[in-house]
């Protein structure tokens, strides 16, 4: 397929810019964008940020609101949720939904906002990179409406509640209290701790994924029944990270490395804002010392999840560890071994389709079923950053354009079949349009 174009129907091929363009349009509610109109018809945390990063080149204005719309809905304790929820959009088109989570009653003593439903449990922090990516955008339109200077307060509570509440390994790392929060959801890694768990009756709820996407691209019933069972004890404890019990922890290095990220595009944030930005560069360096304390595993090649219970590492091989190829001053001689492993037959960087989200050769890899072996187009474009950290630039360039290749074959697919590239799960999956336009702008100056 020529990257040049995409096709939508009609006999005349519409160009890539556009073809992007309309589907985050398509998928802009009028305060903020859904993942996908069908499957996520609400706003959710990551997504929003990598849409915010695309946006951002339709719209500074647009994408500044993209991420404010997510930042209002923070919680009184620093928490951005999840899911912030449509209240226009009808009961039972998604679940868990508002009346499961109840954050407005149940979240109250964490301090969930009074007016807004969202969700209890977090994602990935990508937002203070996307603040600072967007704001570079058009800096003069951004300091006229005084974008930096409202989200940094509440960009640093955000990173605050994380390494403060969350550091429950006490290793000065961010802990992931539930399968969704790393945004793999039905990840191989999460099979060891996800035993311990007893799942909900199936019974006792009704799963509305099925109804947009086909159930061998989606986890199973028994993975959704423990998703239900944790999410459940979570809002029985007031979803204060003190008081519950946390039947899954884990130390997660993507989550980690997206943490260090944002902690120096907020040492930039603050010098913009006024702040001061020695805090966040010292934390952020910190954080890299944890990062490779306690999840580098020297014989796999990779960064590993750390199982809080067993305080052991997990051994599965999957993309999240090898995010941290994007943490700035990684130990020379790990960023060499990531580069070997991403390119070596458990990923085979330049042979499969983008980076395939669980290792090929792994016991549970599966080409279709969600974040256990298809390649996603989010952790190719953070592969990509990260090749470009290392001064990879060719092989970078080449991930870029099989990038754009793939958005455009799969009509913007959630994700893809790493040994065909067929798209797999939903189209019109907005971070695969947006991280499809911010690869068409990409001027190399980020
Ligand atoms: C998927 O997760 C949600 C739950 O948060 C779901 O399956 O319903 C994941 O791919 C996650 O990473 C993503 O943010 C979300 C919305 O695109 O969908």
């Amino acid at each position: 397929m020529d990257t040049r174009t995409a096709h939508h129907g009609g006999d005349s091929p519409e160009p890539p810019r556009r073809a992007a363009a309309r589907v985050l349009l398509r998928n802009w509610t009028g305060a903020s964008t859904v993942p996908s109109r069908s499957l996520y018809p609400h706003q959710w945390s990551w997504d929003s940020a990598f849409v915010a990063i695309g946006l951002r080149h339709l719209s500074p204005r647009r994408a500044q609101r993209e991420l404010e719309h997510l930042l209002g809905a923070q919680w009184g304790d620093g928490r951005i949720p999840h899911i912030v929820f449509n209240p226009a959009v009808p009961a039972g088109a998604y679940f868990p939904g508002p009346d499961f989570w109840r954050s407005s009653e149940a979240g109250r003593p964490a301090g969930a906002p009074r007016g807004t439903e969202t969700s209890g449990i977090v994602q990935p922090p990508v937002h203070a990179l996307a603040a600072w990516l967007v704001h570079r955008a058009d800096p003069a339109e951004s300091r006229r409406r005084g974008f930096l200077a409202r989200a940094y307060p509440r960009l640093a509570a955000w990173h605050h509640y994380l390494t403060a509440r969350r550091d429950l390994g006490r290793g000065g790392l961010a802990a992931a209290v539930h399968p969704w929060e790393p945004g793999l959801d039905n990840s191989p890694s999460w099979d060891e701790p996800l035993r311990r768990i007893d799942p909900a009756p199936l019974d006792s709820f009704r799963r509305a994924d099925l109804d947009h996407s086909p159930a061998a691209d989606r986890p199973t019933d028994l993975d959704y029944g423990r998703y239900v069972r944790l999410a459940g004890t979570y809002r029985a404890h007031a979803y204060d990270d003190s008081r519950t019990p946390h039947a899954f922890a884990v130390e997660d290095p993507c989550f980690n490395a997206l943490l260090i990220a944002s902690e120096h595009a907020l040492a930039r944030i603050a010098q913009e804002a006024g702040g001061d930005p020695a805090g966040h560069l010292e934390r952020a360096h910190r954080t890299t010392r944890a990062l490779v304390a306690r999840l580098w595993d020297p014989d796999a090649g990779l960064f590993l999840c750390r199982d809080l219970h067993t305080d052991r590492l997990l051994a599965d091989r999957t993309v999240s560890g090898l995010v941290p190829l994007i943490v700035p001053g990684l130990p020379a001689e790990v960023r060499e071994a990531l580069m070997h492993t991403a390119r070596g037959p458990h990923f085979g960087l330049g042979r499969v389709h983008l980076v395939p989200s669980y290792d090929l050769l792994g016991p549970h890899f599966d080409g279709s079923r969600y974040w256990r072996g298809p390649s996603w187009f989010n952790m190719a474009w953070l592969i990509h950053r990260g090749l470009r950290a290392a001064g990879r630039y060719d092989e970078a360039k080449r991930l870029s354009a099989a990038f754009l290749t793939s958005a455009l074959a799969t009509d913007f697919a959630e994700y893809v079949e790493p040994h065909t590239g067929e798209g797999r799960g939903i189209r019109d999956f907005s971070w695969t349009a947006a991280l499809a336009l911010d690869l068409l702008n990409d001027d190399g100056e980020d």
